[in-house]
């Protein structure tokens, strides 16, 4: 980064880290900055959760990914997959309810959670290689809330504001997936006991291994690798939902069971 890009960036995370603290919204870093290039915004990423884990004093407990379905990339006009950062403290223990003015404008999404059993080192991770690290699977449900108003943001805004994380719920029933096929679980995603959406795994790439194979090649660009053991959420795998008080959204995943948020 040149020393301009460092001032930048610097200017960047203060927004960010103002916007999340406030609970405000900002317009796009990229109207401002349009040059914003990819590496940097995982960079700068990597510094507001990091910022953030240190001054709540909780840790990055998993991996995210986002925009893996079509149906997201369509809703937010970004068409490739991102990946973001899970904080410890962000998660909402099953049964707990969602504050929603503890947030911005969150939306609900549908997800597939896993835990991985083998360490995945890219480049060159195939999602043969990623379907056989996946030990389990879990129903989950991710909050967003994007710090930028009416959640406009293009590719490098949205990686830099940690793809939108806010919250997120994952069952404690953990699905072993030996004899398990992900693509074809079937999704019914109810807001207030009405079917809202509908999807089946394969709306994650094809197959959410593909999605953990990307994960792993396109940490080892940022020189990481994804240890046994990581909680990694697959993406939504339908559009995202407004969430006011008073909302009850539910997610039940063929073998995987459901999950409730109540929103007050
Ligand atoms: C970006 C985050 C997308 C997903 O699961 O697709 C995401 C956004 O839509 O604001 O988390
Ligand atoms: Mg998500």
């Amino acid at each position: 980064m040149t020393s301009v890009a460092t001032d930048k960036a610097a200017a960047a995370l203060g927004k960010l880290q103002a916007a999340n603290d406030g609970r405000s919204e900002i317009e796009p870093l990229t109207d401002t900055w349009p040059e914003l290039d990819e590496h940097t915004a995982y960079a700068i990423q990597k510094r507001l959760v990091v910022g953030q884990t240190k001054s709540e004093h909780t840790h990055i407990s998993g991996l995210k990914l986002g925009l893996t379905s079509v149906a997201k990339q369509k809703q937010m006009s970004v068409g490739e997959p991102i990946y973001g950062l899970l904080i410890a403290s962000r998660m909402i223990g099953e049964g707990d309810p969602l504050h929603v003015a503890s947030l911005i404008h969150p939306k609900a999404e549908p997800e597939i959670a896993i835990v991985t059993g083998r360490d995945l080192q890219g480049p060159g991770v195939t999602p043969e290689h990623a379907r056989a690290a996946i030990e389990s699977a879990s129903c989950a449900m991710e909050i967003i809330d994007s710090r930028y108003k009416d959640f406009r943001f293009t590719l490098t805004d949205v990686i830099a504001d940690n793809t939108s994380a806010a919250r997120h719920t994952i069952s404690a029933y953990r699905v072993p997936v030996k004899d398990l096929d992900l693509r074809t679980l079937g999704v019914v995603f109810e807001k207030n006991g009405e079917v809202v959406t509908t999807a089946a795994g394969a709306a994650i790439l094809g197959d959410p291994a593909v999605g953990l194979a990307w994960l792993a090649n396109k940490v080892a660009e940022h020189g990481e690798s994804i240890p046994a053991g990581t909680v990694v959420m697959t993406g939504a795998l339908t559009d995202a939902i407004a969430i006011a008080p008073g909302d009850v959204v539910r997610v039940s995943i063929a073998q995987l069971g459901s999950l409730s948020l109540r929103c007050t």
